[in-house]
């Protein structure tokens, strides 16, 4: 029996937890509702988006279960789920993002080809695993290499799943050899989730993580790694995932003008409202869509922001007039995390997550805007960034509000 195998259908498909929005079922993509999501620093694994290209690879016999490591490095290896183990392990907490999402919000613009994602196709997870910078010395190529002796420059990651952009192959990406062998860009061979066994909607046995990067090149249910001369030539790094000017079209597009996406730019969506109702005293909960209808007063505003790249979040901006006026949100991050890290600087890959409570103005627009520590702020209009594959929209998210009572409780 092999190691990981991948079905050819999607008859074993694992279970997944009914409260999460389906957006596709075959391949299966999906996420948590809006309020689900910023209830916790930490996402739970079964509210963690899931984003697949096919059916979901399985294991037959872990013990059979192999890594192979070659192309351009002067020793060739396998190794296993032991050996693996065997490496120094490493938690990092980092968020995973979608280059897609909020792309529904991109489509209302001009119409965009992809997965109609809202605005939770990401999540923060702590991940434990080896370094690849560790791996990597296994065959001989040292901390910070940007090239090897036999003159390979990316690291290629290939697992087992059937894509049809691949034409029923498997799902591939790179990334420089350079960002691999940094001990400090964090680059994980992931084997727990949130410390606990990663399951198969999220890579088991072993997942890629690349911290900061678009979840595109963080590649499940890994079976090869490649030292490689030229990026990965994979359909997911040459023909998608790569940001256009809002002039491109499918009629005037030319992929090999582009480089593919790495970093994320920086982002953050608004959440719920937390409604302070005068007369009950009691706090209701709306869900927040982007028309809202509720009661004037105050309202708890909550949300995430975060940047790509170990940019961390610097502060974040809230308007109730559109806006107009600021006022600035503060962080509630980190209560209740059992957060195992080995420093400081590992939270720059990991989200925040901001609140006020705000006095809700007749007719308001709730706006939030996010810098990063590179003073990068998120563009005002969706139509500036449009791009035919939707991808990156990290225009301001508006929420108008219409004034009438606050109707809705939320599922939670
Ligand atoms: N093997 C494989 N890896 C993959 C994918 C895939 O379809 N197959 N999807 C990628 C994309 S586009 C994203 S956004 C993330 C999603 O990871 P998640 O499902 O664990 O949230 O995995 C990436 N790695
Ligand atoms: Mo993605």
């Amino acid at each position: 029996m092999p190691g990981l195998t991948a079905p050819s259908d999607y008859a074993e498909e694992p279970p997944r937890h009914p409260a999460l929005r389906i957006n596709s079922k075959e391949p299966f993509n999906a996420e948590p509702h809006r309020s689900a999501l910023v209830s916790s620093y930490i996402t739970p694994v079964d509210f963690f988006y899931k984003r697949n290209h096919g059916p979901i690879p399985k294991v037959d016999d872990i013990s059979r279960y192999s890594v192979s490591i070659s192309g351009l490095v002067n020793k060739h290896i396998q190794l296993s789920m032991d050996d693996i183990r065997m490496l120094p392990k490493y938690n990092v907490t980092a968020t995973l993002q979608c280059a897609g999402n909020k792309r529904t919000a991109m489509s209302k613009v001009r119409k965009v080809r992809g997965v109609g994602w809202d605005v939770s196709a990401l999540g923060n997870a702590t991940w434990g695993g080896a370094k690849l910078s560790d791996v990597l010395e296994l065959v001989g190529i040292h901390k910070l290499s940007s090239v090897t002796s036999l003159g390979g420059k990316h690291v290629e990651f290939v697992s087992v799943d059937r894509c049809k952009e691949e034409k029923g192959g498997p799902y591939k990406a790179s990334i420089p050899l350079k960002q691999a062998t940094d001990p400090d860009a964090d680059v994980l061979l992931a084997y727990e989730m949130n410390g606990e066994t990663i399951n198969r909607d999220h890579g088991y046995p072993l997942r890629v993580v690349v911290p900061g990067v678009i979840g595109a090149r963080s590649v499940k249910w890994l079976d090869s790694i490649n030292i490689i001369k030229e990026e990965c030539q994979g359909f997911f790094m040459q023909k998608d995932y790569k940001m256009f000017p809002p002039t491109v079209d499918w009629d005037n597009i030319n992929w090999s003008t582009r480089r593919p996406q790495m970093d994320f730019p920086v982002q953050s969506s608004l959440f719920y409202l937390n409604f302070f109702l005068d007369l009950t005293k009691q706090s209701a909960i709306c869900t927040l869509e982007d028309v809202d209808v509720i009661k004037e007063g105050k309202a708890r505003i909550a949300g995430y922001a975060v940047s790509g790249g170990g940019r961390g979040i610097e502060r974040v901006d809230i308007s109730v007039d559109g806006g107009k006026t600021w006022v600035e949100a503060h962080r509630y991050q980190k209560s209740n995390v059992p957060y195992v890290s080995d420093g400081a600087q590992s939270d720059k890959w990991a989200w925040v997550l901001f609140e006020a409570t705000l006095d809700i103005p007749p007719n308001a627009e709730i706006v939030a805007k996010a810098v990063d520590s590179a003073a990068n702020i998120q563009p005002e209009k969706v139509e500036d960034i449009w791009n035919l594959r939707g991808i990156l929209n990290t225009s301001w998210h508006r929420i108008k509000i219409q004034n009438t009572s606050c109707v809705s409780r939320s599922k939670m």
